[in-house]
């Protein structure tokens, strides 16, 4: 009696062994455009919108000359940091445009793509960085919430942003944006879990770009985070992160779905942060440069430059992008100088409701250091 009791509970265990091995297959990333610029399988069988790739790619081209501009006032002390998206351009500029106006959205802190794509002006994206003020807009000026550095709390925000909606009998989606390192942290997960239990109208958007400084992801997690979108009852999307038109495609749809009532989604987008961390790191000291090459050789923006020349968009086009990218760029160093350091001493004073200690002293450690302080 013992001993069939005994093997039915390992028959059981085998079971269950079985079942979790079941568990959904990883799939490939969504793709339209490949490295070379050259339209994949899934891609020849789509309609290709050229004007639509056109705009996708001003968007990338100013992101991009952003980072440029800001990293070099970073290091002629015109920033305190500077956090780069270089290399996430196309995650960030095709999911935004797949949006509403109306729609909210939760960013992480390397998010400013989008919020150039939101009308939010350089100056007002550089402030935080210049440490003049501890944040840079008014949220209900673009429905982009300001950068939150605090890891992975603003996809729960974005959760209770979305229950309001719910609430409002709204069509409203929220996108927040996360990393794959801030997966890791529980308030990540809860968000996954209280999204999925009240099929709230939220779409989570992860920039897989390998690496949480210098953690790799491959140490992070062993199942794929599309794949544990499942076992929250969301729905998971897979995609290049470096193809701006598979990742427009994916969140179109993502978003359709979950305007229409469907479950919440993650998305999980396939990419690669190009430069360090921040204005701080060092990338060298913890990756190769063969890992980055291989990467470099994915580069979301000069793929769509081959895709556009390959399709005939005349040079004249890019010869206006070049005019408009080098007017921007004067623009973003006049209007990061024109914020001035009147707000440098402030930042002390606003931390707290009363004064405090630690923020005296350091506030008072950055007088001496810095002449323009007020
Ligand atoms: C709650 C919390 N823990 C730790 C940190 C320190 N930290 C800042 S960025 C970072 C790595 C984040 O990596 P990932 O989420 O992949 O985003 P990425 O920076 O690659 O965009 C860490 C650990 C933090 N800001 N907040």
């Amino acid at each position: 009696m013992t001993t069939t009791l005994t093997s039915t509970v390992v028959d059981g265990a085998d079971m269950v062994l079985t079942a979790l091995q079941r568990s959904p297959d990883p799939i490939e990333p969504f793709q339209i455009i490949d490295e070379n610029g050259d339209l994949t399988p899934a891609g020849e069988r789509l309609p290709i919108d050229l004007g639509l790739v056109q705009q996708l790619y001003v968007d990338m081209v100013l992101a991009r000359r952003l980072d440029r501009e800001a990293l070099a006032l970073q290091r002629q002390g015109e920033l305190h940091l500077w956090l780069m998206s270089w290399g996430q351009e196309a995650a960030q500029v095709g999911s935004v445009r797949a949006l509403r106006d109306s729609d909210a959205i939760f960013p992480s802190y390397r998010e400013h793509a989008v919020a150039l794509c939101r009308r939010i002006s350089p100056g007002d994206i550089l402030r935080q960085w210049r440490g003049v003020a501890h944040s840079g807009w008014d949220p209900a000026e673009s429905n982009v919430h300001i950068y939150s550095l605090v890891l992975g709390t603003q996809t729960l925000h974005a959760t209770g942003y979305a229950t309001g909606i719910r609430m409002d009998r709204s069509d409203e989606v929220v996108l927040t944006y996360v990393g794959d390192g801030a997966t890791s942290q529980g308030d990540v997960n809860e968000a996954f879990n209280w999204a999925a239990a009240g099929n709230l109208p939220v779409v989570f958007f992860c920039q897989n770009n390998q690496w949480a400084i210098s953690t790799p992801t491959s140490t992070q997690m062993r199942t794929p985070l599309h794949v544990r979108a499942a076992g929250f009852g969301l729905n998971g999307y897979h995609v290049d992160g470096n193809d701006v038109l598979a990742v427009h495609t994916v969140t179109r749809e993502a978003v359709a779905r979950v305007r229409a009532g469907g479950p919440p989604t993650l998305i999980e987008a396939q990419t690669y942060r190009l430069a360090g961390h921040s204005s701080s790191d060092d990338p060298k000291r913890y990756r190769t440069d063969d890992e980055l090459a291989v990467w470099q050789a994915k580069d979301p923006v000069t793929r769509v430059e081959s895709f556009l020349r390959k399709s005939g968009v005349a040079a004249s086009y890019f010869d206006d992008l070049t005019a408009r990218e080098n007017a921007f760029a004067e623009a973003v160093r006049e209007q990061c100088k024109a914020l001035g350091g009147e707000g440098l001493g402030a930042v002390f004073d606003q931390a707290y409701a009363e004064p405090h200690p630690v923020m005296a002293t350091e506030k008072a450690l950055l007088h001496s250091r810095s002449s323009s302080v007020a």
